[in-house]
């Protein structure tokens, strides 16, 4: 069951998560086994990773040939993580994540048709085509971004869940954010202010092991990092990254307990990314049986192995056609005409995409 579709059904985990909570534990509940979903959520799940996976694809064909320019940071290997987490997360409730962004917004609900525009930089796409694929905005659907900064949506994030505390909503903020970012100071003034202030944000560090060419173990003195966010007095839990139903019960949990005045919660989903940090990244610096082991617990092929009644083959059909629109639509998009570069750089507001919430 899906946050959209019961605001209720996530509480409910409420006193499970508090009794279970075990700062820098593994979060002993968030087992795939453990969770009561019904068999259209666990489509809906894989249809949204398919959208994720196919998406990317197509986008890597294009940057090679040059159609898609700029940076492009490739979700492929994590999409359990973003598609678990917001299927939880409540239509009025911010999001804010990285460059590798992709994944977020289609998850999130944001268009893909707008997504794929916004990477071809047409007009037609969610920042008219100024942010391209690290940049990812769109107020409609409350996503803070895609930011280039590593650590940087950190402080966003507590911003917008302290401007929540102080008009009286009780809603949650969703942070996501590489296991890199936590060896930036922005990471620990957000963790710190925070905890103080017992702020509505759940944390969630997407741990795929490396920060570009650097594994976690060459670059940060505490590899366990749930331990290193409880060191803030916030509980803190790990979960299965791989494992999209395991990820979507650790964050019904946290998020329960953060809406319900719990204070900030973090959540560590252990994940892998198939493919190099981004398309310029050779990639020379982890062994070719590390990911051929990875890719043994794809996320798509481990759920898949659980719709044993499910017409995959057709969901593959309806994807791929929904990708091959995007393209057709961003090829059909413009570019923003010179005579507008200097709108919006100061004040004037996107009105088209509806002032955020
Ligand atoms: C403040 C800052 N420092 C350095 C960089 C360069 N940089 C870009 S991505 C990256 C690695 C970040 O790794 P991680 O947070 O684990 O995210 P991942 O790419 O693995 O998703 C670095 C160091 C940057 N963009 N911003
Ligand atoms: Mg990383």
């Amino acid at each position: 069951m899906s946050a959209r579709q019961s605001r209720r059904a996530s509480s409910g985990a409420a006193n499970g998560a508090a009794n279970g909570a075990a700062n820098g534990a593994v979060d002993p509940a968030a087992s795939g086994a453990a969770h009561e979903a019904s068999s259209p959520d666990l489509t809906a799940l894989y249809r949204t990773m398919l959208r994720i996976r196919r998406f990317e694809e197509r986008c890597a064909e294009l940057y090679s040939a040059e159609r898609i320019r700029g940076f492009v940071h490739l979700y492929i290997g994590e999409e359990a993580v973003a598609t678990g987490v917001l299927d939880q997360v409540l239509p009025d409730e911010a999001v804010v994540t990285t460059y590798r962004d992709h994944g977020h917004a289609l998850a999130r609900g944001v268009p893909m048709n707008e997504v794929m525009a916004e990477m071809h930089g047409r007009v037609e796409g969610v920042c008219r085509g100024r942010g391209g694929s690290m940049h990812l905005f769109h107020a409609p659907t409350r996503l803070y971004g895609g930011n280039a900064i590593v650590g940087g949506g950190l402080p966003l994030a507590v911003g917008l869940a302290l401007a929540d505390r102080m008009l009286g909503r009780t809603r949650a903020t969703v942070c996501f954010f590489g296991e890199g970012a936590m060896a930036e100071g922005a990471f620990h003034e957000s963790m710190n202010l925070a905890a103080l202030w017992r702020l509505p944000v759940l944390f969630v560090c997407e741990n795929n092991g490396y920060a570009m060419g650097t594994a976690l173990e060459r670059s940060q003195s505490e590899t366990n990092l749930a331990l290193k966010a409880a060191a803030y007095g916030i509980p803190a839990w790990t979960c299965d990254g791989m494992d999209v139903e395991a990820v979507r019960g650790a964050a019904a949990r946290a998020l329960a307990l953060v809406r319900d005045g719990g204070g900030p919660m973090f959540l560590e989903a252990r994940t892998y990314r198939f493919r190099a940090h981004s398309m310029y990244d050779s990639d020379r610096y982890r062994d070719r049986a590390e990911i051929d082991r990875w890719k043994l617990r794809d996320p798509l092929v481990l759920l898949a192995g659980r719709l044993d009644d499910v017409d995959l083959e057709a969901i593959d059909s309806e994807v791929a056609r929904e990708v091959e629109e995007a393209v057709a639509f961003a090829d059909a998009g413009h570019d923003e005409p010179v005579s507008e570069l200097t709108r919006y750089v100061t004040s004037e507001p996107i009105t088209s995409a509806g002032a955020p919430r």
